[in-house]
This record gives C-alpha cells, structure tokens and sequence, in this order.
C-alpha cells in the first residue's frame, strides 16, 4: 500500500472524527477539542418572592411610657403591626439607655427577629450594638429621636426637626409677649439626654435674638429627668419663689410638663395666658391634653411633634428586606402649631378630628 494512499486513509479518519462529534448522537469520545462549544441552556433563576408585612418580625425598642404623645407613639406601632400582620415584639425601655442596649442584644440574638426599631432615651452609645445588628443583618430603623451614630450604621432615621419645633416655639413666645409687661422666660426641659429636649433648646435659643417685640431673656433652665410632670411642677414651683414676680414666660419641652407649670402657676395664685401680666406658656407635642389648655387660654401656643410614625417606619423596614437602596437619612414629620389665639371653637372643631 503506497504512502500517498495512507496519508489519505488518515486524513479522512480524522474528518469524520469531527463531524461525529458535532453531531447530538455522537457516542465515541471525541479525539479533538470540538471547535464550537454547544449552546449552553441558560439557567433561569426565579428571583426570590418580594418580602411582605408577613415577613417582618420587629423588635420595637421603645423610650418607655413617659407621657401622652408616648402612649400616641406606642399605640401607632401596636395597632399598624396588627393592621398590617406584622409580628412585634414590643420593649418598654423605663427610659433608661443600659436597657435599650440589652433589649438590642436580644434581638440581634433572636434568629427570628428580622427587624430592629429604636426610639432612643440618649443620643449616644448605641455605636456597638448598631455595629452588631449589621453584622448580625438585622434592618435597623431609628424612629422619634436622633442619635449621634454614622447613618451608615442604621437604614433610615424617622423624626421630628426638634430645632425647628424649638425655632417655631421661639416664634410663639415672641408673638405672645407682644405688648407684655416683660420679657423673663423660664425654661422646663425634657430629659436632657433626649435629643427632642437638646434641640428644642438649642432651636429656642437661635430664635428669640429675632424677637421683634423685645429682648427675650431666659430667666432659669432645668430639666426634668425622665420628662417626669411632678419634676417639672417642683421645678416651676422653685421658680416662682426664686424669681418672684418676675416670670413673664414658661418656655416647656412637652405638654405635660407645660401643664405642670400651669398647675403651679395657678396654685400660686398667678395667671397663666395671654394677656399683658399674664405668664406666657409654649409646649410642645400638641396632644388632646395640651389642646385643653390651648381651649382654655392657660396655654397660649402647643408645637406640634407627630407620634404616628409607625407606618412609614414599617414600610422603610420592608423595602430594607427587599433590598431597597439609595433611602434617604432622614425623613423630617410633617407638623404644625396650635394657638390660644385660633379661638376655643376653632380647636375643638381640630381637636375633634385628631388621633392623639
Ligand atoms: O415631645 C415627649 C416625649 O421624643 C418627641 O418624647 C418625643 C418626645 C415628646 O416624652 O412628650
């Protein structure tokens, strides 16, 4: 057999080699790489099922049961979570940050809790639970009060401008001293820890230097650990004796700390309202509690602070479990302000429509 006719045998041996193998029924292992590999059948994922409500199992960290807008904030989040089928498992805090900290523990060990909601007592020390939560990877949403931790440690913050509301109540009192025998205000603050009672401070001071009515001087500041009202009366009672006859106003973080000065204003025989010798008072939450004293006159301006933040705070936590990005830091309320000067009919009429 001559050698051109071998070379030919072995040629077409190993064409028909490639070909078997590009064939769907080719059996023998193919001698060489096949040149086009076959179309590969792509691997359709189905992506997972968007979380809902029913997913969600929160662990809700709150301040405690301080006052009414409290109780308004608490009853937001119980009657939303059973609206919605969320499961909540709910933690007075007695307003104090040591228990905060171990109620964040417990659920960032609870393999069940997918969702971590604080109402802070403090502004700071929550750095290292924070950090925990995130590796732990539990949604972390801050709700009512700001804290000084990086944003990157929580999803979203949901809450009240407290400057503002201090700048708005600085713009109240002015207004209500118009034409007053004098301008010395005493102030009642919240819990000082609190970041509300820090920048309701910080917001009242910024605003009365633009009193065009008069310099507003404040007299005496104290604040009433816990937001606690009979605190807040003994502190009014004090000033009143220390500084008789000289308090034109009472500046006041909350409502029932507006209507413990108010008791104690009028137990001292004095006038709390609107008219030239009458002492001013400005709080703050605009609960059906403050509204009274509004109806009444005692109180001459209520600053609004919204207590019913659960369901955005709730709808913030579920786009977290879908992993939703790009959310905004913050989220300010929507408020507003109420005043003695709107008339008893017209607040009875808002009053009548309001949830809190
Ligand atoms: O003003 C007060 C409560 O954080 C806005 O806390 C809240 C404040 C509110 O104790 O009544």
């Amino acid at each position: 057999m001559t050698k051109s006719r071998s070379l030919r045998i072995a040629a077409s041996v190993a064409i028909a080699a490639t070909l078997a193998a590009c064939s769907s029924t080719a059996t023998t292992a193919p001698t060489t790489a096949p040149t086009t590999a076959a179309a590969a059948t792509p691997v359709v994922t189905a992506a997972p099922a968007a979380k809902t409500y029913k997913d969600m199992v929160v662990g809700f960290i709150q301040t405690g049961s301080e006052s009414g807008w409290r109780a308004a904030n608490t009853s937001s989040f119980k009657e939303t979570a059973t609206a919605d089928g969320i499961k909540l498992n709910f933690y007075d805090s007695q307003n104090k940050i040591e228990n905060q900290i171990t109620a964040f523990n417990t659920f960032i060990q609870d393999p069940t809790v997918n969702v971590i909601v604080l109402a802070a007592v403090g502004t700071t020390g929550y750095d290292d639970v924070l950090k925990a939560a995130k590796a732990a990877g539990k949604v972390v949403v801050i709700e009512d009060r700001r804290i000084d931790a990086d944003a990157s440690l929580y999803y979203t913050y949901i809450g009240s401008d407290f400057d503002k509301e201090g700048n708005n109540g600085a713009k109240a009192m002015c207004d209500l001293m118009k034409g007053s025998s004098g301008f010395n205000v005493v102030e009642i603050g919240g819990d000082q820890q609190a970041s509300a009672a820090i920048d309701r401070a910080k917001g009242f001071r910024e605003g009365i230097p633009t009193c065009a009515n008069g310099t507003i001087t404040i007299l005496d500041s104290q604040n009433a650990a816990g937001w606690t009202p009979d605190t807040g009366k003994s502190i009014m009672e004090a000033d009143l004796k220390k500084y008789a006859g000289k308090i034109n106003g009472v500046y006041a973080h909350n409502d029932e700390l507006a209507i413990a000065a108010i008791q104690a204003i009028t137990a001292a025989g004095l006038k709390a309202g609107s008219g030239p010798t009458d002492i001013k008072v400005v709080g703050f939450d605009a609960t059906a509690d403050g509204f009274k004293y509004l109806i009444s006159g005692e109180m001459g301006a209520d600053i609004e602070c919204n207590p019913l933040l659960a369901p955005q705070v709730y709808k913030a936590a579920l786009d977290a479990l879908n992993g939703v990005t790009g959310q905004a830091t913050w989220t300010p309320s929507e408020e507003g302000q109420f005043f003695a000067a709107q008339g008893a009919d017209a607040l009875k009429a808002i009053l009548a429509t309001r949830k809190y």
